[in-house]
């Protein structure tokens, strides 16, 4: 296999099928969990409700009313017309739709010791034709599985965790004095101000400071411009990959050749920021070990279980995944937080008493704020980074009585599960607390996925986004001037239409 593997979904099965069977005929192999009712009782296929009977006057559709933008909304009026169950084909791209979290279970169960994820083939092409290798991303099968272990243990596992904890600290208290020092600039008290673009520096200097050891200097009085290219181009191979998802590349590159340059273009900036980062920290691991952690990627090298190039791949994949994917998350909560100033109070008291003892060890700070956990997940609900779980399950499944073929693309919606009264009372209101009571939350938390798949970054992320919130409510009361919501915009992440005016004021 190439750079990546580019199997497509049916060989794949065979493929992965025949690793599952380890060469014993396939029907001797016992069902991964307890036996369900035989398809024969279910209902077939062909039956599950349809959005659309053509994919191509689908795909037309879509690109005519330029409906990607609102490809959340869609997926949650499917829901209510159709039920929680739709398939939907769009193009090349055919999918079953899921909304609630028990049949987010049975997809769980299926999905086998290799899980897979819809591919990107614009993303796998750039590495094709740039030779580059792929991260754990873009990997599948035994690839993947290989470069996953070794990276839970520095990315994921509580022990990796707590050794980068300090890191993201120290870079969320300097987010605090980047407020202050605006505020000082100013004759009132307060600062109103549009934080889009300095979450993103922060978010940046966060990731890289845990994943190289070094500060890019983004939260000064004059961040490098150097970075900022980054940033912008992080944010245009985003804006651009969308588009492309559902269109063949080869197909791409002669009708909207633009596009494709665009989306290679904004690729070869963000290897060329990223290369110099490595670079960097490579001859500094030449010239001699380290003494104390200094960051990810010090990590991996020093362990030596990875090749340079896989470990400059994964490196790539975290720097550049962890930007706005934790940016847009913090600009909703603070806006959520600016309009319940009552959910404001109750978290500066949980922060009071969890951090108020000095010298505590931050990974035992972070675990005594539940509810300030539960507002992250409370802003993951609402406005979920990635608006689909996808899997293939790897045997037949019987999902709401219809028979799935193994090798189906199979999505839970979250952004209609989140908002959806059947899963959630009160979806509307934005309640923390309702992540803290007795009642079964199990697969209502999806944003980070689940399983042996989910989001390598997540830990790093959850620890970012708390430690950011735990120093900025320390110091400021937040307000908005519009209490009205947010209208969100889907560009491969879910973002604001427009970003919201917040006002800092300092508590003394
Ligand atoms: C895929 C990944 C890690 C690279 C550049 C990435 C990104 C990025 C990401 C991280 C969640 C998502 C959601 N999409 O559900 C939005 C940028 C790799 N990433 O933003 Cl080289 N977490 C995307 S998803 O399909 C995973």
């Amino acid at each position: 296999m190439g750079a990546c593997s580019r199997m497509s979904p049916r060989s794949a099965r065979c493929r992965i099928f025949r690793s599952f069977c380890a060469g014993r005929p396939c029907h001797s192999v016992a069902p991964a969990v307890a036996t369900k009712p035989p398809l024969s009782k279910a209902l077939p296929f062909e039956a599950i409700p349809r959005s659309g009977h053509n994919a191509w006057l689908n795909l037309y559709q879509f690109w005519r009313t330029n409906s990607f933008p609102n490809f959340h909304h869609i997926m949650q009026k499917n829901f209510q017309n159709l039920g929680p169950i739709y398939r939907e084909t769009v193009g090349t791209y055919d999918s079953v739709h899921l909304l609630l979290p028990r049949d987010a279970a049975l997809l769980f169960q299926s999905e086998g010791i290799f899980p897979r994820r819809m591919g990107i083939n614009s993303w796998i092409a750039h590495r094709t034709l740039r030779s580059q290798k792929c991260g754990i991303f873009l990997l599948n099968g035994e690839e993947w599985r290989a470069d996953r272990l070794i990276l839970n243990k520095e990315v994921i596992s509580p022990v990796g965790t707590r050794k980068f904890l300090p890191f993201l600290n120290t870079v969320a208290e300097d987010f605090a004095e980047f407020i202050h020092r605006l505020i000082r600039k100013n004759a009132r008290r307060s600062l109103t101000v549009d934080l889009y673009h300095d979450l993103f520096r922060f978010t940046l200097e966060a990731s890289s400071y845990t994943l190289y050891g070094e500060r890019l200097g983004l939260l000064d009085e004059n961040p490098n411009p150097e970075s900022q290219h980054f940033i912008d181009a992080v944010e245009k191979m985003l804006r651009t990959t969308l588009p492309l998802l559902f269109i063949p590349s080869a197909l791409m590159r002669w009708v909207n050749n633009k596009l494709w340059q665009e989306h290679m273009d904004a690729w070869d900036a963000i290897f060329k920021h990223a290369d110099k980062c490595i670079q960097n920290i490579y001859q500094e691991f030449c010239l001699g070990q380290p003494r104390k952690y200094s960051g990810i990627m010090a990590e991996l090298l020093l362990q030596g279980e990875m090749s340079l190039d896989s470990i400059k791949a994964n490196m790539i994949e975290l720097t550049a995944g962890g930007v706005d994917t934790t940016a847009m998350p913090l600009l909703f909560t603070l806006f959520e937080l600016a309009r319940n100033p009552h959910v404001q109070t109750a978290l500066r008291e949980e922060i009071k008493n969890a951090a108020g003892v000095q010298s505590r060890e931050l990974s035992r700070v972070l675990n005594d704020m539940p509810l300030l956990k539960g507002a992250i997940k409370e802003s993951l609900r609402l406005y979920p980074v990635g608006i689909t779980v996808q899997r293939y399950p790897m045997r037949d499944v019987v999902i709401q009585n219809y028979s799935v073929p193994a090798g189906t693309l199979c999505q839970v919606g979250l952004y209609a599960m989140g908002r959806s009264p059947e899963v959630f009372k009160d979806p509307e209101r934005y309640d923390p607390s309702r992540w803290l009571g007795k009642e079964d939350n199990s697969f209502k938390a999806l944003a980070f996925g689940f399983g042996s798949r989910q989001c390598i970054g997540r830990r790093l992320a959850e620890a970012e986004m708390m430690l950011f919130l735990m120093h900025v409510l320390r110091n400021f009361k937040i307000d908005t001037v519009s209490k009205a919501d947010i209208k969100t915009v889907y560009g491969f992440i879910l973002m604001p239409e427009k970003s919201p005016l917040l006002t800092f004021r300092p508590i003394d």
